[in-house]
């Protein structure tokens, strides 16, 4: 059923995004993910002790900081170890990722998909272009030798549009962004420029933070920040600009972003396997099984390991000259 109301449904429309506080269940919704995660980063943790990468497996830590120290002393944010999506290049046999039951159960929720429902309508998809982002302390964070940045730090100005293909420029892929742990402004939260979905995609330039839109063309009125609890869900459209702030507490910022959309469109990424999440006309198609995902994953990291690259991944030309 779709659980929206229309004064949320107006705000998301007039603003480009809606935050809908305690929507998840912390205790019955994000502790099982975390559970599942706690097992990922101690095989993480044994693999890397094993050849020697850090002295310790760290076994007595708590998970976060297990996983900053973990990160620290083998210089590394291992992020693709714990992501439930593939890298966009240079897939091998063996790169990790982590698509697990609990991860999956998330990605179904019935509340969730409730509020996704009043969205995208009753045909839901679930796009291929998810992460998690386990974005550790900012002054422990390893730094990137090139680029002199941490490994994992701000996302810069983007929209969601902007990092797909055109063939989705037309579809409406709906972002829901959580967190698992607090994210307050310190932990680097989410901010967003209401309204700044109405002025259509805008150029993006590859910067060494990533994707992001073209400096003369971000609005200039301020931006508006989102601290978040865990259980709040955020949602914005494809074409809403935002991006997300350094942590600088003392703790991880650990989020999920899922897309989902109406089922039979482009997903702007066709390298990567999309499900049926929810389907009132052939519910039958509806993917249940956790194992089955993981398999639709593991199939395409085979064939892309065994391929030429499937890009591009992006529309976007480094030497645009608004991007100099
Ligand atoms: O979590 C972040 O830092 C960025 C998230 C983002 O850009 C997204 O969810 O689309
Ligand atoms: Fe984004």
């Amino acid at each position: 059923m779709p659980s929206l109301t229309p004064a949320q449904l107006e705000h998301f429309h007039e603003q480009g995004y809606l935050v809908i506080e305690g929507l998840l269940d912390p205790e019955q919704v994000l502790a099982p993910v975390i559970g599942e995660y706690e097992g990922v980063l101690d095989r993480l943790a044994a693999e890397l002790y094993a050849t020697g990468a850090i002295p310790s497996a760290y076994e007595d830590l708590p998970f976060e900081q297990r996983l900053t120290q973990v990160y620290r002393d083998s210089g590394k944010v291992h992020a693709q170890y714990f992501d439930f999506s593939l890298p966009q290049g240079n897939v091998q046999p063996d790169t990790p990722f982590w698509a697990g039951p609990a991860v999956f159960q998330t990605l179904v929720n019935k509340a969730l998909l409730d509020a996704v429902e009043s969205i995208v309508g009753p045909e839901i998809y679930s796009n291929p272009v998810q992460h998690v982002r386990m974005k550790p302390p900012e002054r422990l964070t390893p730094i990137n030798a090139d680029t002199g940045l941490p490994q994992l730090g701000v996302t810069p100005w983007h929209q969601d549009n902007g990092v797909v293909l055109p063939e989705a420029d037309d579809g409406e892929i709906l972002t829901v962004w959580f967190s698992l742990t607090d994210a307050s402004i310190a932990h680097g939260c989410l901010q967003v420029f209401p309204g700044s979905h109405r002025r259509g995609l805008l150029h993006h330039c590859k910067r060494p933070l990533g994707l992001s839109v073209a400096d003369p063309l971000l609005p200039t009125e301020a931006p508006v920040s989102l601290p978040m609890k865990p259980g709040d869900v955020l949602f914005l459209t494809q074409l809403t600009c935002h991006s997300s702030l350094a942590n600088v507490s003392d703790e991880v910022r650990w989020s999920f972003d899922l897309r989902y959309q109406p089922i039979g469109k482009p997903t702007g990424r066709p390298a990567f396997p999309g499900f049926v999440a929810r389907s009132r006309a052939n519910p039958a198609s509806e993917l249940r099984d956790p194992v089955a995902w993981e398999r639709l994953w593991r199939d395409t990291r085979d064939r892309m390991s065994q391929q030429a690259e499937e890009g591009p991944f992006n529309r976007w030309n480094v030497d645009d000259a608004v991007c100099a």
